[in-house]
């Protein structure tokens, strides 16, 4: 029997008695937000006129009535599934419990502490930031993440919070996920397990029950497997008094599997168990997915690979990192977790990094990584500073560990738990030299090569550990090396290369890239009013948090597109320079596939947790940049590339399908006008998982110095007539094409897609319609002289029809 606690609380200042209404889950900022008692932090410069209540102490309280069945068990269970962080539980006056760790969940037996009637719960939070401040020279080996406030790794709570170089310093309080009093009879199930052994044609699911006794009762635990047919099998284990763990077996003939986003079908089978006589607690429910998975590590001609194999087929893993949703998490609405994840899918994804400075997440984000194909590279939650480490810590992270390893090791989706975000780089390089730093290196190899690697073995056998991102394959060796594990390059972007320095790497897989770009003007206004719309503004500062980040956006702006002429046309171009940085990458890894040389690009970042200028090619909200139009397109199973250089285009066909590809590529030089100047097509058979490099088209009898600035490449790979993907470019940068004034002539077709004809080529074409979010099929894209591109409205309850007569559409030329 279970009694939720979940709803209407109160929380006032500790000692101030001045109660306003809390929601549970939540936190204290959306509390005194929904109570009028701040401002929205995430308007203006807001941010900083609250940092006091996170140097403050709440509490929480409420009152409730036992529900007789609850009374009628052998043994209550106070269970919070997430405490953010320093909390002291009172029930009844009485103090059960203090905890320090946002990432656990706790359980606490409170049997003979709930009565009949009413009852009273409080929970106090200790300010975070004061107690951090508190601890700053505890351990001089502890180093902070920059943009964070100081001494935030003495705490085990989610590392964004404290400021991050895209992410506000909102440390937040309070009861963040569920709570509940759960009364067992009998018995409980502690733990479940499952493990798969598939055979040819048949996967055989054992499931093994931790069962946790109250008494010594004969017990029945009964389980239920439905497929996705709805075929349904039925086990069950009696257990004799002094057992206290139960297992059965399911045998799956042909069974449905599960496969990635582009690799086939996402098929779900539903475990049910239940423990009889288990006074009706509550049973457990599981969501599977059969399928097996392996990290590829083996030696080659490049150093070693690593790739995923999914059901015995490599997986080239395209994707980005994913950081919390929002700086309040608790708040986070299904809705808004169904938008981005189907986002992901929709850009043709295929995996996300669940970056260490964040949350493990929430239930529903792995459901819809299950339910969408989206494998999770899961790290555990440290990320770019040194921790301090000592007995109690290593405890907390050990439990804390177990604790999200049960709960998420289940999903189909859980491709890989990583020990932490940049830290090995960190001992091995940018603290290299520094004091002690041999104590911090052995201090690191504790947790990351020796408590997590253990606890992951015991707790989830079929997953594989990575100790840190990225990582070569030796402990403290060259983690960044490119012929080894996984790499982050920042060259392009913090280090001022150009868009090309990204061919001339070759990680075996590419976990973080990115470039910034300004959010939408429909995000702007949420945050800013129209005289601070200018990217110096204060304002505008105020959501840049990386102090070089708008001067970077200027300066590759400058050295690849006219500066633009407004406010307005510089957040649209700054975001095309993104999606173009972005695309540099991607594509020139997909190229490089071949022999496994790279088997992944996950670019930085996805997502947004609040207003902000950042690498996110989705906004806070769910808004699509350019960048994640570009990702659809530069994603795609079959994608047609060009490596271009001077006047030799090396034209690249990638097929990720499971099945060769026959097809055409076309390719035309042509003057903006149309004129053609030249062109070129050539039938392809492309294997399964491969790269094709298709020719070498060497274009220098076409084009002397004024022709390079009036002509573009255009390059598509077609099937039976189909445009399966298309690309543009040119051989001078965008600044320096002579773009045409162009006529876009726009029509509805018989499927109610936008089809648009432009006179003369246009490049980064945008449609938007003003004030309305509009999701389309495809936009900021190149639209050729005379050809044809169709578009569909994608967004709920609207179609092409409604909006035609708002739309607005603009490309490059219109910038300045
Ligand atoms: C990477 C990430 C983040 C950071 C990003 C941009 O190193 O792991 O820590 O936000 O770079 O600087």
């Amino acid at each position: 029997m279970v009694q939720s606690l979940d709803g209407a609380w109160q929380v006032s200042q500790t000692g101030k008695d001045d109660w306003i209404p809390a929601a549970v889950p939540g936190c204290i900022h959306t509390d005194l937000l929904t109570a009028g008692r701040i401002p929205d932090p995430f308007f203006g410069d807001n941010e900083y006129a609250v940092a006091w209540v996170a140097q403050t102490d709440w509490v929480y309280r409420r009152t409730f009535m036992a529900d007789e069945g609850l009374l009628a068990e052998e043994r209550i269970f106070l269970e919070c599934d997430g405490l953010d962080t320093l909390a002291t539980i009172r029930l009844n006056g009485e103090e059960i419990a203090r905890t320090d760790n946002m990432f656990r969940r706790y359980r606490f037996d409170v049997t003979g502490k709930i009565y009949q009637g009413e009852n009273r719960i409080e929970i106090e939070f200790a300010s975070p930031v004061n107690y951090v401040t508190s601890k700053l020279d505890d351990d001089p080996l502890v180093i902070s993440p920059s943009h964070s406030i100081p001494g935030s790794p003495y705490l085990r709570k989610a590392p964004y919070q404290w400021g991050w170089d895209w992410g506000p310093k909102l440390p937040t309080s309070g009861i963040w996920r569920s709570i509940r009093l759960a009364g067992y009879s009998a018995a409980r199930i502690e733990d479940v397990r499952v493990t798969q052994v598939h055979g040819r044609t048949r996967v055989e699911v054992h499931v093994e029950a931790d069962i946790e006794r109250f008494s010594d009762a004969e017990l029945v635990l009964k389980a239920t497997l439905t497929g996705p047919d709805g075929m349904v099998w039925e086990e069950q284990d009696h257990l004799e008094p002094d057992t206290t763990c139960g297992a059965v077996d399911f045998l799956v003939e042909d069974p449905a599997l599960w496969w990635p986003n582009g690799y086939g079908e996402q098929s779900l089978y539903r475990l049910e168990l239940t423990l009889t006589p288990g006074g009706g607690g509550p049973g457990r429910g599981l969501r599977l997915g059969l399928r097996t998975l392996e990290l590829r590590q083996d030696p080659d001609d490049f150093g070693k690979s690593f790739y995923f194999v999914i059901n015995g087929v490599p997986i080239f893993a395209k994707g980005a990192n994913w950081i919390p949703a929002d700086v309040f998490p608790s708040r986070i609405t299904d809705e808004q977790y169904r938008d981005l994840i189907s986002s992901a899918a929709n850009a043709n994804m295929n995996m996300l990094r669940v970056w260490g400075g964040g949350i493990y997440e929430d239930e529903r984000f792995y459901d819809l990584c299950d339910e969408f194909g989206i494998l999770v590279w899961q790290e555990f939650m440290f990320s770019c500073g040194h921790y301090p480490v000592n007995p109690d810590v290593l405890e907390s992270v050990r439990l804390e560990a177990i604790d999200n390893i049960r709960r998420i090791r289940h999903h189909p989706c859980l491709a890989l738990w990583c020990g932490n975000n940049e830290m090995e780089w960190g001992v091995v390089n940018w603290w290299a030299g520094t004091e002690n730093n041999d104590e911090r290196q052995r201090r690191y190899k504790m947790i990351f090569h020796e408590l997590l690697p253990k606890v992951v073995a015991a707790e989830d056998r079929a997953t594989p550990y990575w100790p840190s991102s990225p990582y070569s394959s030796e402990p403290l060796v060259n983690p960044t090396g490119e012929n080894e594990g996984d790499g982050h390059y920042w060259d392009v972007w913090h280090g001022r290369q150009p868009f090309t320095a990204y061919r001339r790497h070759y990680f075996r897989f590419m976990s973080e890239f990115g470039f910034e770009s300004l959010p939408s003007m429909e995000t702007v206004r949420t945050f800013a009013e129209p005289e601070d719309w200018n990217m110096t503004s204060r304002i505008m500062e105020s959501h840049q948090k990386l102090e070089v980040g708008n001067a970077l956006i200027l300066h590759y702006m400058a050295s690849n597109f006219r500066i633009p002429k407004d406010f307005p046309m510089m957040v649209y171009v700054s975001q095309v320079l993104q999606a173009e940085a972005i695309r540099y990458g991607a594509e020139h890894w997909r190229r490089n596939r071949n022999g496994n040389r790279c088997m992944g690009t996950l670019y930085w970042q996805f997502n947004d947790c609040w207003p902000v200028a950042s690498w996110s090619s989705l906004e806070y909200g769910g808004h699509w940049k350019a960048l994640h139009y570009a990702a659809k397109r530069f994603f795609a199973p079959l994608l047609v590339s060009a490596e271009e250089s001077e006047c030799i285009v090396k034209l690249h066909v990638t097929n990720d399908l499971m099945e060769a590809f026959g097809g055409d590529v076309h390719w035309s030089l042509e003057k903006l006008d149309g004129e053609v100047l030249a062109q070129g097509q050539y039938a392809v058979n492309v294997p399964a998982g491969s790269d094709l490099l298709v020719s070498e088209v060497d274009l220098s009898g076409h084009l002397d110095e004024q022709t390079r600035r009036e002509a573009v490449l255009v390059y598509s790979l077609l099937q039976d007539d189909e445009r399966l993907s298309q690309g543009m470019l040119s051989f001078v940068p965008s600044k320096h094409l002579e773009l045409p004034e162009v006529m876009v002539r726009v029509d509805i077709d018989e499927l109610d897609r936008i089809s648009l004809t432009s006179d003369k080529t246009a490049r980064f074409v945008m449609l938007e319609v003003p004030g309305m979010d509009v999701r389309f099929s495809d936009n900021f894209f190149d639209l050729p002289a005379g050809r044809t591109i169709l578009v569909s409205v994608e967004s709920p309850e609207l179609d092409a029809r409604d909006i035609l007569g708002k739309l607005r559409i603009m490309s490059l030329r219109d910038s300045y």
